[in-house]
């Protein structure tokens, strides 16, 4: 492969060389990772960036919808709109995104739009790096505006967080105690909480909803990276279409706001250091799982188990024999 030709090509806007180049950095092979390492070095200094928009939320509350309209907004408005998942569980039925390609009918045939399905077989050490790789790709492809979906089961919100400039949490409509089902760290993550299906039956249910969010925002510690105002919570219907253009409005203002006060060139900083020490954490790890460090785990698990060494000393022991290397 000619991954000079291929950068060009991503550079340029070509969308089969940018599918392509997704598919390389989504690959576990090892001449795979080198020629990965190697494109998205080659694309690092187009300086391009796009606005990186995370979106999270329970099965059902509508994040295909919600896509599928904020999306043919944007590019009604002329903005180029990548679609990204995260996806955790590559078993998971119904909720996939290649199934989704087809619950976004509209925004799949959209000139200025490209969704990428989510591929069928990941492991779960590799999620972080090829959905922050392919989201560079994007940026470098010169998508406006990128949106990264993850369905919201725990670990991947983080994930999607740590590669995002806006961070959205999606809710439905329901009882107070709902509220509680939100876990406290992933409300201190949001940037914002959009109440979906505040429409017909359920818009009376969506404003105590929204209601009852603004008021448990107000209540979290106040982050540095917010103007007044923010963390907020808003209501929108994607089904009729209402309230995104607003939420567009606030997330702009946000993120423009973050971008004037230098709070963006310091978060995209703070998570390239991030994502160096996860991608250390993780070699160090996998090097455990190798030949000799293995087979050296194993003999000393074998001595903790029959009660000849203590676990920190055990522990001791293996370090230090990795030290040696
Ligand atoms: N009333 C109403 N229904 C909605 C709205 N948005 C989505 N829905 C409905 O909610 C159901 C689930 O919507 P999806 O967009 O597939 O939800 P999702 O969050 O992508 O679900 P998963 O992909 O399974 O995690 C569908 O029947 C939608 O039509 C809305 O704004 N109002
Ligand atoms: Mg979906």
């Amino acid at each position: 492969m000619d991954i000079t030709k291929l950068a060009d090509q991503i550079r340029a806007g070509d969308r089969r060389a940018l599918a392509r180049g997704i598919t390389l950095v989504e690959s576990g092979r090892d001449d795979h990772r080198a020629q990965a390492a190697e494109l998205l070095q080659a694309l690092s200094a187009t300086g391009r960036q796009a606005l990186r928009i995370g979106l999270s939320g329970t099965p059902g509350v509508g994040k295909s919808t919600f896509i599928e309209s904020f999306g043919m907004m944007l590019t009604e408005r002329g903005l180029k709109v990548a679609v990204l998942a995260v996806d955790p569980s590559s078993a998971r039925t119904g909720g996939s995104i290649l199934g989704d390609k087809t619950r976004m009918p509209r925004l799949a045939r959209a000139p200025l739009a490209y969704i990428r399905p989510s591929p069928s077989q990941t492991h779960l050490g590799g999620i972080a790096r090829r959905s922050r790789e392919a989201v560079a790709l994007c940026e470098a492809a010169g998508f406006d505006v990128v949106l990264i979906e993850t369905v919201g089961v725990g670990q991947s919100e983080t994930v999607v967080a740590e590669i995002s400039d806006l961070f959205l949490l999606l809710l439905a409509p329901a009882g107070g105690d709902e509220l509680q089902g939100v876990k406290r760290g992933i409300m201190e993550m949001a940037d914002m909480i959009l109440v979906n299906k505040a429409d017909g039956d359920l818009k009376a249910t969506a404003t105590r909803t929204c209601a009852d969010y603004a008021g448990a925002l107000r209540l979290l510690r106040k982050r540095p990276q917010d103007p007044e105002g923010f963390p907020k919570a808003m209501m929108v219907s994607a089904l009729a279409e209402e309230g995104l253009a607003k939420a567009w409005e606030e997330m702009s203002a946000l993120a423009d706001w973050r971008r004037a006060e230098g709070h963006h060139d310091r978060a995209r900083a703070a998570q390239a250091r991030y994502w160096f020490a996860e991608e250390v954490r993780q070699a160090l790890l996998a090097e455990l799982e190798r030949g000799a460090a293995k087979a050296q785990m194993e003999r000393l698990a074998g001595k903790v188990a029959s009660g000849a060494l203590t676990p920190s000393l055990a522990a001791a022991q293996m370090l230090e024999s990795l030290r040696k290397g």
